[in-house]
């Protein structure tokens, strides 16, 4: 096991323990044991090799000798006999928001709880909040997380499905009974979250392609198979349905399948106004009408058109205003990741990324891009490993140093994403965010304030003239962490009255903030920066996840600050500064 595994199997231990009513004292030291590797300035291997492991502050001989058996053999009886004695109950009840190991075990202690089930009807009847350390607020708190984990199981992160997605896709249009072939629904349409999979197929011996779907070799379980639709479970519990149809069906079938709902019905209303009737399966007359009716419609180009509509993006099919936008030919000329020349929100091994400022420039260059900006934590992010001003400086130092060298392959950017503290100043001192070429402002702490505080505490942090840019101006976690509470639209007034942007965290689990909030902003000329919030090379890859994000926002490459050439940004830092 290498230093974070054992970091998670100490802190597992502790958690264990905990459960069961250890002492104290034995359960401290596993957590401290797992804080002290946290901090460890020499490698574990070369303490380990030279037996100094227990001179470690923290490390005691007994805990020395387990940490030792992890490292080598990735096994310890202790762990395994405490995971067996706990009910498994128990360790869901923890992924509940609120509830660490100390209120589990009295829930388990004094009221007999051992299970989600369980938890939910006491939370129900109101007998937890009659409990020491529990409430009302507290009561209420579980149920809802009890809730959101429920909703949260049914949907899957689209970025995580993409290579599921494209291994069927591949499939199936290697079929030669395939004629055409494509993946609908929210996948489709781009939306942050997929709740099942949805495949058209245009085919005219269904037969075949169903024994193809039906037997992939990722199918755990065949719900539905018939001559039009199939439905399959896949090994990770995601659903996906396939729908073969004739070729002449198949961009009503697409346009149904992709959706949204909202949008599907908004276009039927038009298409009867138009008397006409549209289903997935093509127009049919309505009424007393007799004109003939619209032929030839073999992609979905064609069907808009038979509507008086420009071609709607799958993004922008969500049932707002794209139908209005569509008619007048005024939908935006939406953002390409081929448009994006940069990055600014980045980390280096600095601070909690992997690889180096070189490493993250040849990343960025081997991208096609100009430039990158380095972004790494400030220093009240201790978990993060966040740079005070002096290491900061440091870091100035070297990206000047690297920017002046013949073989730099791209420039880079010096930043900072700087904590805003919880009463709304900034982390570092202005004589060295003075120094940057750019400053991005988060909120790394105290998520729980209330939502007046909240905003009032990033509005005051945005008053600073050095910011640049808001980052995940919401904080939430897909499927994980709710927003915060916060103004919106105070801090969206905000960044327009200072120029500043607010970023399109790209991250997958992010996308914050929410391509909703964009459609509403972009028109009003707010910009953005597309951030992969890279924390290692790979990770730049995530501007893919970004500028979907941007699309379903309705965001033109004029919106986007790294959209922009070298020139162009560093004109635009310069005006700023003046
Ligand atoms: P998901 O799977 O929850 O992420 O969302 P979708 O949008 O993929 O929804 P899904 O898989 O239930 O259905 C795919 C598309 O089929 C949906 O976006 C629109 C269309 N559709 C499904 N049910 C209805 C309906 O009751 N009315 C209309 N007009 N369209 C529907
Ligand atoms: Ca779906
Ligand atoms: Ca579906």
């Amino acid at each position: 096991m290498d230093k974070s595994e054992i970091i998670e199997r100490l802190e597992a231990i502790a958690v264990l323990l905990e459960l069961q009513g250890e002492n104290p004292f034995k359960i401290r030291a596993y957590a401290q044991g797992a804080r002290a590797l946290e901090a460890l300035e020499i490698p574990l291997d070369v303490l380990i090799a030279e037996d100094r492991l227990a001179t470690v502050r923290g490390i005691g001989s007994a805990l020395a000798d387990k940490i030792t058996a992890l490292h080598e053999s990735g096994e310890l009886p202790l762990f395994d006999q405490l995971k067996a004695k706990v009910a498994p109950g128990l360790l869901e009840m923890l992924e509940i928001p609120g509830l660490g190991a100390k209120k589990v075990r009295i829930l388990n202690k004094d009221l007999g709880i051992d299970s989600i089930a369980a938890l939910q009807s006491a939370a129900e009847s109101g007998s937890i909040s009659n409990l020491k350390g529990f409430g009302v607020k507290s009561e209420a708190k579980i149920l809802q997380g009890i809730r959101n984990r429920e909703a949260y199981s049914a949907r899957h992160l689209r970025w995580n499905v993409i290579p599921v997605v494209e291994n069927i896709l591949s499939g199936l249009r290697s079929l030669e009974a395939v004629q055409q072939a494509e993946a609908a629904g929210s996948f489709r349409r781009g939306l942050e979250t997929v709740g099942d999979l949805d495949f058209i197929v245009a085919s005219k011996d269904p037969e075949v392609v169903m024994d193809w779907f039906v037997k992939q070799s990722h199918v755990s379980e065949i719900t539905a198979r018939g001559q039009t639709k199939s439905s399959v479970r896949l090994e990770d519990g995601l659903q996906a349905d396939l729908r073969v149809v004739p070729a002449s069906q198949y961009a009503f079938a697409l346009h149904h399948f992709t959706g949204s709902k909202e949008h599907n019905v908004a276009l039927r209303k038009r298409a009867l106004q138009r008397g006409l009737s549209l289903s997935e399966w093509g127009f049919d007359v309505r009424g007393g009408n007799s004109q003939p009716l619209p032929s030839n419609i073999d992609n979905e180009s064609a069907l808009f058109d038979a509507l008086g509509l420009a071609n709607i993006p799958p993004e922008l099919r969500e049932g707002y205003d794209e139908l209005k936008l569509a008619e007048a030919g005024s939908l935006p000329k939406l953002i390409k990741c081929s448009d994006i020349k940069g990055a600014f929100h980045n980390h280096t091994n600095a601070s909690d990324g992997h690889e180096n400022l070189e490493d993250m420039a040849e990343g960025a260059a081997a991208r096609g891009w100009e430039y990158i900006g380095i972004a790494d934590h400030s220093k009240s992010s201790r978990q993060a490993n966040g740079l005070n001003e002096e290491r900061l400086l440091r870091q100035v130092d070297a990206i000047a140093a690297y920017n002046q060298r013949d073989d730099a392959c791209c420039h880079i950017f010096s930043g900072c994403e700087c904590d805003i503290l919880p009463d709304g100043s900034l982390d570092l001192a202005d004589s060295t965010l003075e120094k940057l070429d750019y400053v991005i402002i988060a909120v790394h702490s105290a998520f729980t304030q209330p939502r007046e505080q909240m905003t009032r505490r990033i509005l005051r942090a945005m008053e600073h003239p050095f910011v640049t840019m808001l980052a995940h101006p919401t904080g939430r976690l897909l499927l994980k962490r709710e927003p915060y509470e916060v103004d919106m639209e105070a801090i969206i007034e905000k960044a327009l009255a200072k120029n500043i942007a607010i970023e399109i965290n790209a991250n997958p689990k992010r996308l914050d903030m929410d391509w909703r909030w964009w459609l509403k902003a972009a028109k009003r000329g707010l910009k953005t920066s597309i951030n992969p919030d890279a924390h290692r090379v790979e990770q730049l890859g995530y501007i893919a996840a970004g500028v979907l994000t941007a699309r379903k926002g309705g965001l033109t490459a004029n919106s986007v600050l790294n959209t922009q050439s070298l020139t162009e940004i560093i004109s635009w830092l310069e005006q700023r500064e003046s």
